[in-house]
């Protein structure tokens, strides 16, 4: 015995843990889509969310800076403040950042978020990204600005928009490789769906779509029993993973479905689409949009995974 206090760490990477882990529940969440897909931002805007949620179900969201591997506050936080978009997160890292969630429905909880840069997943990349397969849920951004169809339709509508990243099946392919036999929970996210809705009054293939008002893709995800308590819509965000689904293939996404509901491994992983925006208007160029950020359903993926591993009740 040399007397020094030994650290947990995990057996892959090395990195610290908290000594209570093993007893608690840890939500393993990693972010995936190609450059500029809006993932480092989605992370910021969550956090913001799922502070005011968990504080509702009467415990407190505690970033542990001791085992994340980022300055939250700079990198994630600042730019709500600043009015600044972030810029490209630096490839070969995968960051990781770690929160506590307290005692929630009976255990202790933390989140676990993993933010990977696009780069790394558009390239060849050497990175260990195994814990995409360990993962509770993955979270695949499908950003619609990339598709220039798209992107003509909505130029006199948006500000100067950054360049886009690359074609969104092969990073699909790529994240789907580094998941290999694993089983975790697959969201499969229309990304700055803001930009889609700006397109209801064009004259676009997608905007009868986003014209309907009775779709749920264009209302707020209802997250409260009748009661006042906290909880999980299944039957809405079934209907709208169908409508996700359908706008996805309207834009060119069948490719997505097809890998997603007849994978060539055969194992078909427990998926649903979502509609989310984190900022909810385009940002012009480093700056957010002018009136603040406005997100849409961007904490949907996190209630789904919330709701499965029995944090939050089912409201329907
Ligand atoms: N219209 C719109 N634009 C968004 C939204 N979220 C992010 N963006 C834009 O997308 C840009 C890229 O966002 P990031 O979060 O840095 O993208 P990322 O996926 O982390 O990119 P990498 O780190 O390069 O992989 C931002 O600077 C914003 O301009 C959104 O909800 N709506
Ligand atoms: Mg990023």
């Amino acid at each position: 015995m040399c007397g020094q206090q030994l650290e947990r760490t995990c057996t892959v990477c090395h990195a610290p843990m908290p000594k209570d882990v093993a007893e608690s529940d840890v939500i393993c969440v990693a972010l995936a889509g190609a450059r500029a897909t809006g993932k480092s931002v989605s992370i910021g805007v969550m956090r913001m969310f799922l502070e005011k949620l968990v504080e509702e179900l009467g415990s407190s969201l505690d970033y542990e800076e001791k085992y994340s591997e980022t300055d939250e506050n700079a990198e994630y936080l600042k730019q709500m403040v600043t009015g600044r978009a972030y810029s490209a997160t630096p490839p070969s890292i995968a960051r990781s950042l770690l929160y506590s969630m307290g005692q929630l429905n009976g255990r202790r909880r933390y989140l676990a978020l993993r933010d990977i840069a696009g780069e790394d997943l558009e390239k060849d990349s050497q990175l260990n990204l195994s814990f995409l397969g360990r993962a509770d849920l993955v979270i695949f951004l499908f950003d619609p600005l990339a598709i220039q169809s798209i992107r003509d339709a909505l130029e006199s509508l948006l500000p100067q928009q950054g360049e886009s990243g690359g074609e969104p099946q092969r990073v699909l392919q790529t994240v789907l490789r580094h998941i290999g036999t694993g089983r975790p929970h697959l969201a499969i996210c229309l990304a700055k769906v803001d930009a889609l809705q700006a397109l209801a009054q064009q004259d676009s293939p997608i905007s009868p779509v986003f014209a309907n008002p009775g779709a749920a893709m264009t209302r707020e995800s209802p997250t409260r029993r009748a009661n006042g308590q906290v909880g999980y819509d299944e039957e809405t965000a079934q209907v709208l993973s169908e409508e996700v689904r359908s706008a996805l293939m309207l834009l060119n996404g069948t490719v997505i479905v097809n890998m997603i509901e007849n994978p060539a491994t055969k194992v078909i992983l427990p998926h649903r689409f979502f509609a989310t925006s984190a900022l909810g208007d385009a940002a012009n160029g480093e700056l957010l949009p002018p009136h603040g950020i406005t997100p849409f359903r961007v904490l949907d993926p996190l209630m789904w995974i919330l709701n499965q591993k029995g944090v939050i009740p089912s409201i329907s």
